[in-house]
Order: C-alpha cells, then sequence, then structure tokens
C-alpha cells in the first residue's frame, strides 16, 4: 500500500465530521470512514470463487483479489467513505404479488427507477464538496458494479453488520439500501464497526426458497433467485422453477423475514417510488 499523502493544514477531524453532514445535505442516511484493508476477506473470497458459487458471473473471478484491495483499484487510495442510501417505497414492504400468482413479483429494490446514476452523481458531488474546502486531492465515486468488496468494506465503516443472508443490516433500516463508495487518498480517521445483533435468528436462512444460503454469510448465487432472474444468461434449472414462483426480476424473500426490516425507514428519494408501469407490482 502507498503511503498516506500529507495534507499538515486539514484539521481531518473536523473535515470527517464535515463530510457527515455533506452526506446527510446528500441523501445519504449514513456516512462512514475506513481503511483499505481488507486482508480477512481474501481468503474467504477465494474460497467462495473456488466453490463456484460466482457461477456464470466471469467478471467475479476476473478481478481476482483486486475486489478485496482497493489501492489497487484505484492508486492512491487509503480511505474508502462508504455510504448508505434507503430504497424501501412507501407501500412496498407488504410483498403482496407473491402471494397472487396471477401477478409477477418484482424485488423491492428495482421497483423505483435505476439507482446507479443517481447515487454515482451524489458520490460525485461529495467529491467535489470535499475538494472545494481541502483543495486538489484523489478520489472516485462508485456503486455496486466495482471491483471491489462494498459490503466488508460498508461492515468495516460502521454502516451495519452482516446478516446471515450476507447483507448487510442496520438497525434503522434494516437491509433495504444500497451501498457506494468514494475512494479516497486523505487520511481520515476511520470509524468502528457495528455489532452484530441478529444473535441466533435464522429466519432469511431458513426461508430461502432455493436454499441459496449454504452457511452463515455464505450465498451460493447458483441457487439464489436474483441470480437466476438477473444475472443468468441461460435457460434456468428446472429444479428452481417451481421455488421460484411468480418471482421475475430479483428476490427479497431472505429480506421479507428479517425482524429488523419490519419497521425498517422508507426511502427519501422520490426516484425509487415505485414506477407507474409497475402499479401492480407491489
Ligand atoms: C455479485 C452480487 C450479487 C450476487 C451474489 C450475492 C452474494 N451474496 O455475493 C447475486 C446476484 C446473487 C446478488 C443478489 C442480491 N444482491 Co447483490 N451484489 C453483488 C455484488 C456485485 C458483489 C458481491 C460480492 O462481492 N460477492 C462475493 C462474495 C464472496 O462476497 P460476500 O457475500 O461479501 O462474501 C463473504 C462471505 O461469503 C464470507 N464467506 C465465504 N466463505 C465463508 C466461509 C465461512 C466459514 C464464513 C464464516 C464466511 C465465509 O466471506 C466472503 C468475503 O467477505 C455487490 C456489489 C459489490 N460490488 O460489492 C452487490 C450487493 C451485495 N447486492 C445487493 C443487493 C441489494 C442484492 C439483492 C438483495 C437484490 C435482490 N433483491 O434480488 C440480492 C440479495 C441476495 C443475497 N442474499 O445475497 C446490495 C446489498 C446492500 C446491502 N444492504 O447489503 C449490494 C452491496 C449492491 C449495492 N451497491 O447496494 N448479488
Ligand atoms: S434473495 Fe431469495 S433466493 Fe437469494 S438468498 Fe435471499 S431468499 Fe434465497
Amino acid at each position: 500500500m502507498s503511503e498516506p499523502r500529507s495534507f499538515p493544514s486539514i484539521n481531518v477531524n473536523q473535515l470527517a465530521e464535515n463530510i457527515r453532514q455533506w452526506g446527510r445535505e446528500l441523501g445519504f442516511q449514513h456516512i462512514g470512514i475506513t481503511d483499505v484493508d481488507l486482508s480477512q476477506h481474501e481468503a474467504l473470497l477465494q474460497k467462495w470463487l473456488d466453490n463456484g458459487y460466482h457461477g456464470e458471473m466471469d467478471w467475479m473471478a476476473r478481478h481476482g483479489m483486486m475486489r478485496a484491495r482497493p489501492q489497487e483499484l484505484v492508486e492512491g487510495t487509503v480511505r474508502v467513505i462508504s455510504a448508505r442510501m434507503n430504497y424501501l417505497p412507501p407501500d412496498a414492504g407488504f410483498a403482496q404479488t407473491l402471494a397472487d400468482p396471477s401477478l409477477a413479483y418484482i424485488s423491492r429494490y428495482a421497483l423505483g427507477r435505476d439507482y446507479h446514476k443517481l447515487i454515482r452523481n451524489r458520490l460525485k458531488k461529495l467529491g467535489e464538496r470535499i475538494e472545494a474546502e481541502v483543495g486538489k486531492y484523489g478520489y472516485r465515486p462508485f456503486v455496486d458494479s466495482a471491483p471491489v468488496l462494498e459490503r466488508p468494506l460498508a461492515e468495516k465503516a460502521g454502516l451495519g453488520w452482516t446478516g446471515k443472508h450476507s447483507l448487510l443490516l442496520s438497525e434503522d433500516a434494516g437491509s433495504w439500501f444500497f451501498l457506494g463508495e468514494l475512494l479516497i487518498d486523505l487520511p481520515l480517521p476511520v470509524d468502528p464497526p457495528a455489532q452484530d445483533k441478529c444473535g441466533k435468528c435464522v429466519a432469511c436462512m431458513t426461508s430461502c426458497p432455493t436454499g441459496a444460503i449454504v452457511g452463515e454469510t455464505v450465498v451460493d448465487a447458483r441457487r439464489c433467485i436474483s441470480y437466476l432472474t438477473i444475472e443468468l444468461d441461460g435457460i434456468i434449472p428446472e429444479e428452481f422453477r417451481e421455488a421460484m414462483g411468480n418471482r421475475i426480476y430479483g428476490c427479497d424473500d431472505c429480506q421479507l423475514v428479517c425482524p429488523y426490516n419490519r419497521t425498517a425507514e422508507l426511502t427519501q428519494e422520490t426516484d425509487f417510488h415505485r414506477r407507474e408501469s409497475l402499479a401492480q407490482q407491489h
């Protein structure tokens, strides 16, 4: 890892506080800061790939260990600003269409407009706001598609803990949120990780229709309905068709049963509200 650049005239503690405030103003519900050390995850990631759990998502294997080394993705990176944005639209938590086979079920995150551009733009604005304060520095926003382990980074940054379904959970938003991050070269102070609050609950594991959660925090994507309906180009294997039911884009079962999701905050973004064309899909 390269040595952090020094910015002697900057009060880094004050700057970190300001970043949290600017993040809130830009519509993020939680901003956390972490270093780039994901070495603990490297062996687990490799094991996951060796088991073939990524299925036909060849891009997962292609970038190898870069997923666990943000400093290789963007040279000079010493910190990651991890950001959370809630996506649960009003009235969507009940998922009535799951019980009505004459209607199709679309996962909650896809009921609104595509999130990638919106979150990336907001992160870029956050980057620019920091630049206005400190002058030229290195930053790059990422959302979802980057070859980086977003969930472990967010966990380290204190945004939540990892549920047994492998998603990040927080007490106020459950798991109904997207993650995004700014990779930066400023040596800001880091936040402590959140504590695991799942305890002995295994509701997500036992509710998965296809048995995709093969161990605590380990998902075999090849069995996950989200993968089967979104990522897999070929024909969906017959063994999963009955269990898939009327789910046509993604799956939320492991989230719908989670106690933390029953009282989760709704999104503040109108872009994430259910689109008119999907009026019946709720
Ligand atoms: C590939 C991918 C998928 C794949 C694989 C899912 C998976 N769990 O890996 C598929 C297509 C199935 C998928 C589905 C979904 N996804 Co997705 N996905 C991703 C993506 C692009 C990469 C995730 C990744 O790196 N997986 C690789 C594995 C190795 O990572 P991991 O799960 O963290 O793995 C750890 C464990 O497996 C553990 N482990 C492995 N072996 C062992 C062994 C033992 C003994 C132990 C203890 C641990 C252990 O260590 C690994 C490393 O830390 C991320 C975005 C990103 N760039 O990070 C979004 C992301 C994780 N997905 C997201 C979402 C919203 C979903 C869905 C809810 C969408 C839907 N409704 O259909 C579902 C949820 C399904 C589920 N239960 O995971 C969000 C999650 C937000 C959150 N709150 O956490 C993300 C972060 C996108 C975003 N930017 O918001 N996804
Ligand atoms: S999204 Fe659905 S299929 Fe995938 S792990 Fe969760 S419950 Fe199982």
